[in-house]
């Protein structure tokens, strides 16, 4: 009896000494935001009382079980209602959960308190990536970009050797300044996706048609990553959030660059772009946008993604190929990309899988082409 209770006691020590050892790889991190260390805190709080409770509650079973034993000829108290004992069980947990309630809503409070802020940046869900959009009181200094999964397929299938950053890096991060007040405004615009940064302590569902909102003052530059935490859908593991907090003189410049070339963008939807110009362009969008389907050498995988190669809607009439492309086909994997993409894109990913492959319809497909169906705007 005497070795049992030794051998349980000695596994008690070491797994709680391995534990500990590993108690920061396993612990909530703490973050870099005011929110996310008081949201650590509280957490750190709470787990100590819910330790101390087990140690009282444990403690005395053992005890009881261990001194109070039959072998001793020990017999059972009888006794019904003890109006004393009822009470202390029911005030002493009431007061231990008001003190957990009472820190607790003083930080939900702060978490949902986006006034005052510097800055607004729009967060949109997609299958599967992330817009974002930077709301300027200036309309023409608003813009947005969309951030997709960088990580190579050959790491994902297993060909190549995985990063410590593996499904966790985009094409392009969200970038913002350090020491301001950034409001974001989630939402999604096909199913419910949602947005987690964990070092800045925020997580919210990005549901279609509600806008959820939640703030970050980030104090120090870096790059922050997080996740999409939506479960339902395998691909949802495939949308990573990274977020490049810069001092703010250069985000500043940053965001000065980027509004600078979206305007020569804007103007340059009435221009019209010679062959070599459509399928540079289009080879760029084909890749980031479309070859996950139909694959980069336009075979697609049949019967569930069509071949771009050979295709009778690519070898066919331009307006009915752009149309397609524009509104997408209800109900399967090809969606309308007339919203996620602009006019040039729209314009050179199809003329780009109308002139490869093996395709050669010998036309231009130019924005002004894309403007005319999407009603001239
Ligand atoms: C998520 C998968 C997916 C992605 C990404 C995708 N497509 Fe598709 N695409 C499909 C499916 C599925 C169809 C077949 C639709 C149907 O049933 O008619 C299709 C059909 C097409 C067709 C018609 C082919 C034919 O011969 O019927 C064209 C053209 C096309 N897609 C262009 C594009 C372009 C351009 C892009 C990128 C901007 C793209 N697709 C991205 C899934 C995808
Ligand atoms: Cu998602």
């Amino acid at each position: 009896m005497k070795k049992i209770i030794l051998q349980v006691v000695g596994t008690v020590i070491l797994t709680v000494s391995a534990l500990w050892v590993q108690a920061d790889e396993l612990n909530l991190r703490a973050g870099v935001t005011e929110i996310s260390k008081e949201v650590y805190s509280l957490h750190m709080l709470i787990l100590w009382i819910c330790v101390a409770i087990g140690v009282v509650v444990f403690g005395v079973l053992f005890y009881s079980v261990y001194a109070h034993r039959k072998s001793k000829g020990v017999e059972a108290a009888q006794f019904h209602h003890s109006t004393k004992l009822e009470l202390a069980w029911t005030i002493v947990p009431t007061l231990i959960l008001v003190g957990m309630a009472y820190p607790a809503t003083e930080t939900l409070i702060k978490m949902y308190d986006t006034g005052g802020e510097d800055m607004t940046v729009e967060v949109r869900g997609y299958q599967w990536k992330w817009q974002y959009k930077y709301l300027d009181e200036d309309y023409n200094r608003t813009f947005s970009f969309f951030s997709n999964l960088a990580t190579p397929r050959s790491q994902i299938n297993n060909r190549q050797v995985k990063t410590d950053t593996y499904l966790l890096e985009v094409d392009e991060p969200l970038r913002i300044p350090t020491n301001r007040k950034v409001r974001f405004l989630i939402t999604a615009e096909d199913v419910i996706h949602a947005w987690w940064v964990p070092d800045f302590g925020i997580k919210r569902d990005a549901v279609p048609g509600v806008v959820n909102d939640l703030w970050a003052i980030v104090p120090e530059p870096g790059i922050y990553r997080g996740q999409c935490t939506e479960l339902c859908g395998k691909d949802h593991g495939f949308m990573p959030i990274v977020v490049e907090a810069l001092p703010e003189a250069e985000f500043d410049a940053w965001y000065a660059s980027r509004v600078s070339t979206e305007v020569v963008r804007t103007e340059s939807f009435d221009d019209t772009f010679s062959h070599e110009q459509l399928m540079a362009k289009g080879e760029e969008v084909y890749g980031t946008y479309c070859s996950a389907c139909h694959l980069a050498n336009g075979q697609g995988i049949p019967p569930a993604f069509p071949a771009i190669a050979g295709s009778a809607v690519a070898m066919g009439p331009k307006d009915d190929h752009l149309r397609l492309v524009i509104e997408g086909v209800a109900g399967t994997g090809m969606q309308a990309f007339g919203k996620q993409l602009d006019p040039v894109e729209l314009a050179s990913v199809v003329h780009f899988q109308r002139h490869s492959f093996g395709n050669d319809a010998g036309d231009l497909s130019q924005p002004a082409d894309v403007i005319n169906l999407s009603g001239g705007q």
